[in-house]
């Protein structure tokens, strides 16, 4: 993994710089979320490392390039996405992630919780069949988050129940293997929804299905593509479009590779992007003003390489 950054925008200096490399021998996951986790300012890299047989956490320091704290490995998994919020209400953000499942083997998938500014493990928990995405909410207001997680087999919710210390399952549904999954309030009632991508045995017709914080299903839409990653369009209007990364294409025609936007609501198709030089994994597209100008695009990296559009 290397980090890149952009030097501040004018005409006469469009450079990027690289980082070192950290780690090597590593499987071709990843997961990294940018958090100064311990307010001095200076932002951090929540990361898991896709090293095959022991992955682990940390959180790294670009500037200086050194990991200003590591965790132990995952039980010879891969960490494959990381994502932050404040779970113990200390003010510091703290690090969720989720590993890899060992295919055919005894372990599973596992949610950990770490402390990073304390350097503890706030909780682990029980094995789940592969997972692939990591999010939180407080889907139920009472200030408390809670943690969604999507997996091969369908979606997970975890809540604190005092006087319990963890967090319990709250929810289950088993659907489709989970592709990606976001909770947001997208229709702006002040209550988040659940969308996913989950894929159908074949992996050729995935659906975009939306659930209430409940986890009742309220709607669903085949797409009739393959898609592989999902975000929300930022916009100035109440309600938001979905942004899709999908891939179509039968062998031996070379399969196409584009952003659709959908609304999230209907699943209509609103617009869908020119060709690119393939999907969008995981986690890998955000809204950034790399040009100081005030206006956002969308940047993006595709397994064929980084775009900014204009
Ligand atoms: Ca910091
Ligand atoms: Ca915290
Ligand atoms: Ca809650
Ligand atoms: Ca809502």
């Amino acid at each position: 993994m290397r980090a890149c950054a952009r030097s501040h925008w004018t005409p006469a200096s469009n450079q990027i710089t690289v980082s070192d490399q950290i780690g090597t021998n590593w499987a071709n996951g990843h997961a990294f979320d940018v958090v100064d986790y311990d307010h001095d300012n200076i932002d951090e890299l929540f990361l898991g490392s896709a090293d095959t047989y022991s992955g682990y956490f940390a959180a790294y320091d670009f500037n200086s390039n050194t990991a200003e704290w590591q965790s132990p490995s995952n039980d010879f998994a891969s960490a494959i996405a990381v994502t932050h919020a404040d779970m113990n209400g200390d003010g510091y953000p703290d690090l969720i992630g989720i590993t890899t499942g060992s295919s055919g083997g005894s372990g599973g998938s596992y949610v950990y919780i770490y402390d990073v500014h304390a350097q503890t493990l706030i909780w682990k928990s029980t094995g789940l069949s592969a997972a692939s995405n990591v999010r939180t909410a407080d889907l139920d207001h009472d200030g408390k988050l809670e943690i969604i997680v999507g997996t091969q087999t369908g979606i997970v919710i975890y809540g604190k129940h005092p006087p319990v210390s963890g967090y319990l399952q709250r929810a289950t549904v088993n659907t489709g293997a989970v592709q990606d999954l976001l909770v947001a309030d997208l229709d702006g009632d002040n209550v988040p929804e659940i969308y996913t991508l989950e894929s159908d045995s074949y992996m050729s017709n995935d659906s975009l299905k939306r659930y209430d914080s409940d986890l009742q299903l309220v709607h669903s839409t085949p797409l009739g593509v393959q898609a592989s990653s999902l975000y929300v369009e930022e916009s100035a209007f109440m309600r938001k479009n979905l942004l899709i990364s999908t891939t179509h294409g039968t062998y031996p025609t070379p399969s196409t590779n584009e952003i659709w936007a959908v609304d999230a609501q209907s699943g209509a198709e609103v617009w869908h992007s020119p060709a690119l030089p393939g999907t969008i994994p995981l986690n890998s597209l955000q809204y950034a003003d790399l040009h100081g100008d005030g206006k956002k695009a969308i940047s993006f990296a595709t397994s064929g390489g980084m775009f900014y559009t204009r």
